[in-house]
C-alpha cells in the first residue's frame, strides 16, 4: 500500500483518495495518514452478512470518488455483488505465479510442490478467488534450502516493484500483462 501511495506522484495518471481497512488498528492506516492520504476503517464485525459489509465499503469508496480499488493485504472475501460493481476497476497482488497456488500459505506450498520458479502476480479481482485475469507477474528462482520465510523475503521487494508498475499502466488504460524476470 505504501509503495502504491508513494508511486502516485508527478505524471502518474492516478492519485490516492482513500486508504480503507476492515481493522481500525491496521498499521497501514497510520502510515497512510503520515503520507497525507485520507483513511477510514469499517469493521466487518459490525455487519451480520458479508453483503452488507461489502455495501458499506462501496458506499465509502464512492464517497471518496474512487475510480480504482487496489487490494493490499485485504483478507475478507467479497460477495459477487461487490466484485461485479467494481469489475475491471479492482486489482489485487497475490504472492504466487497464478494460476498456481491460489489462497493462503503460497510460499511454503510452492516449495512443497517442488516448483523451481515462484513470484507474485497482480490480477483483476473477480468473484473467483484469486482467479481474475493476470495483469503482471514477477518471477524468481527457488533455491535449494529455501524456506517459506526466505522465499517470502525475496518476493516482497518484487511485490513493491510490480504492483506500482502495473497500477501505472492500468490507470492509463493499458491492460497488457507486465512480466518482470528476476530469475537472474
Ligand atoms: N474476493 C473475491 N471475490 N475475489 C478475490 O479474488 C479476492 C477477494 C477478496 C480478497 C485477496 C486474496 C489474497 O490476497 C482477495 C481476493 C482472503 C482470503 C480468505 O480466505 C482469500 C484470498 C484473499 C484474501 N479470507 C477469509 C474469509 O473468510 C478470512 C481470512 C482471515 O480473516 O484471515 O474471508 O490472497
Amino acid at each position: 500500500m505504501v509503495s502504491l501511495v508513494k508511486s502516485m506522484t508527478g505524471d502518474h495518471p492516478a492519485r490516492p483518495v482513500l486508504v480503507l481497512s476492515n481493522k481500525a488498528d491496521a498499521g497501514g492506516l497510520q502510515k497512510a495518514a503520515d503520507l497525507g492520504v485520507p483513511t477510514d476503517a469499517i469493521s466487518h464485525k459490525d455487519f451480520a452478512e458479508r453483503g452488507d459489509f461489502d455495501a458499506a465499503l462501496t458506499a465509502r469508496l464512492a464517497a471518496a470518488q474512487a475510480d480504482i480499488v487496489c487490494l493490499a493485504g485485504f483478507m475478507r472475501i467479497f460477495t459477487p455483488a461487490f466484485t461485479e460493481h467494481w469489475a475491471g476497476r479492482m486489482l489485487n497482488i497475490h504472492p504466487s505465479l497464478l494460476p498456481k497456488h491460489k489462497g493462503l500459505h503460497t510460499h511454503a506450498r510452492a516449495i512443497e510442490a517442488g516448483d523451481t520458479l515462484h513470484g507474485c502476480s497482480v490480477h483483476s479481482v473477480t468473484a473467483e478467488l484469486d482467479g481474475g485475469p493476470v495483469l503482471g507477474q514477477a518471477k524468481i528462482q527457488i533455491q535449494p534450502g529455501d524456506t517459506g520465510e526466505s522465499l517470502a523475503a525475496r518476493v516482497l521487494p518484487l511485490e513493491h516493484q510490480l504492483y506500482p508498475a502495473v497500477l501505472r499502466r492500468f490507470a492509463a488504460g493499458d491492460l497488457t500483462p507486465l512480466m518482470i524476470d528476476a530469475t537472474g
